[in-house]
Parts: structure tokens; C-alpha cells; sequence
């Protein structure tokens, strides 16, 4: 069935490749991210191969911006039956006692945040029409902390909670949650996680294969088109040269 797909952070990484996965598989779309610019030129790729594609342009922090952008959505595009609550990021690596308070609240107001803002806007109407499915972008990096992961780690640590806290709470309907803990994904994650550093950025996918956005997208269409009574609860999906978290085997 054609299913209307919110992904929120859709212009890169898991978001664009989930963006393209669901389009290939006959989905309509509705796209969220910061960049008004980039979220067209995706809205031009899928619509010239007949995807049906909407846009909202406004930052999962600010809450006004959403309810006014999810308020403001037509009547034949807001049956949402999947949320893909993606945007999410990284910022800085280092011990926990030198962190930046900045990019601590960053990160805190968008991973934990910005993904409640979201569940809570979309999610009623999903309970009320006992339809639909929620799909959170958590990270093997919410299973246990790493070497100055402490925040980020932290916030994927919430996004498990919060994903089983909801899952618990809308099982008396048939609307599903999934977590899906992305290991490491060749994305723009480490470049903004360093700041724009491209050499440290690109040091972190040296000597391994990195999974692709793409990669995590076939696990989120495989959860949203799997049959009504069967819940993907939980996906760990880490490069194979990647044992944990913090075991990386490099060649
Ligand atoms: C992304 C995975 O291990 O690079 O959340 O933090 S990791």
C-alpha cells in the first residue's frame, strides 16, 4: 500500500538514503531538514521519477516552527503512516570534562529534544486512526558509552528509552516503533562531529568499510513494510569489520 513517509533531516546521510528507498518503493513523501535549498533539489529527484514529494523547511529544535509546518500540512498529506525521526547529530569528541556546553545542548535539543517534538506532533493522530509507525535513527552508541562519546552516547542512550517508553505506551494499538542503531556510516556525521576537520572526519572511516545511508534506509523500508502483526522492535547494524561500538578492526 501507498504509505505517506515523514523523514525528518532528509537532506543527507540516513535521511537522504531513506528518502530514497522509500520513493523506490512507491511511497509518498514528506521531507523535513534546516536547508530549504537542498530539500528542493531532493524534492526535483524523486518528483521527476514520479514520486509525490513534500516539503517543510524548519529545525526540530525549535517546536514552534514544527507545530506551525505539521499544523500546516493539507488534508490529503496528513495521515502520516511513518515518522522516520532521523535528524540527529554529533558534535566533538573528547573527554567529558573538557566538552563544550554548546554542542552538549546542541545535540541534547535535537538527538532527545527535537525527536520528542516530533513524536508528539505526529504520533496522536497515528493512535487515533490505529495506524501507523514510528522509526527512530538511535546508534550502537546508545548500547554503552566509548572513549569521549560521553553526550552523544548519552542522547542515543535517551533515544532507546524514549523508543521503548512509546513502544510500551501504544501497545494497545496496532501502531508499531522501531530503534534501528546504526554502527558506522560513511555520512557527513563525523565531519560535523569535528567541526568541519575533513582529515580527522575522514580518519575515522580509514582501513574499514563503512556502511552507507543507504545501508540503514533497507532496514527501515524492510520495518515499515513488514507484515501488520510483526513489530522490528530493535536493529544493531554495524560495518562487518565492527565488533562494538568502540572495536573497530582496521586493514
Ligand atoms: C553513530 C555511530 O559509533 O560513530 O551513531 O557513534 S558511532
Amino acid at each position: 500500500m501507498n504509505k505517506i513517509v515523514m523523514i525528518t533531516g532528509a537532506t543527507s546521510g540516513i535521511g537522504l538514503g531513506c528518502a530514497r528507498k522509500f520513493a523506490e518503493n512507491g511511497d509518498k513523501l514528506i521531507l523535513t531538514g534546516r536547508k530549504e535549498q537542498l530539500l528542493e533539489e531532493i524534492r526535483q529527484e524523486l518528483t521527476s521519477k514520479g514520486t509525490e514529494v513534500l516539503t517543510l523547511t524548519f529545525d526540530v529544535r525549535d517546536r514552534e516552527a514544527a507545530t506551525r509546518c505539521v499544523n500546516s500540512l493539507p488534508e490529503e498529506w496528513r495521515d502520516i503512516d511513518v515518522l522516520v525521526n532521523n535528524a540527529g547529530l554529533a558534535l566533538g569528541l573528547e573527554p567529558e570534562y573538557e566538552g563544550s556546553f554548546e554542542d552538549w545542548e546542541t545535540m541534547i535539543d535535537t538527538n532527545i529534544k527535537g525527536l520528542l517534538t516530533m513524536t508528539r506532533l505526529i504520533v496522536p493522530g497515528m493512535v487515533a486512526r490505529n495506524r501507523g509507525h514510528i522509526i527512530n535513527v538511535g546508534s550502537v552508541a546508545g548500547d554503552a558509552a566509548y572513549a569521549n562519546g560521553n553526550v552523544y552516547c548519552a542522547t542515543k542512550s535517551a533515544v532507546k528509552t524514549i523508543t521503548d517508553g512509546l513502544r510500551i505506551d501504544v501497545a494497545s494499538s496496532a501502531v508499531r516503533v522501531t530503534n534501528l542503531k546504526p554502527g558506522l556510516v560513511e555520512t557527513n556525521f563525523s565531519n560535523t562531529r569535528f567541526h568541519g576537520d575533513t582529515e580527522r572526519a575522514a580518519n575515522v572511516y580509514k582501513g574499514i568499510k563503512p556502511l552507507t545511508g543507504d545501508d540503514i534506509a533497507d532496514v527501515a523500508v524492510y520495518a515499515a513494510n513488514a507484515p501488520a502483526h510483526v513489530q522490528i522492535a530493535e536493529v544493531l547494524i554495524l560495518a562487518t569489520h565492527q565488533g562494538s561500538g568502540s572495536v573497530i578492526v582496521r586493514k
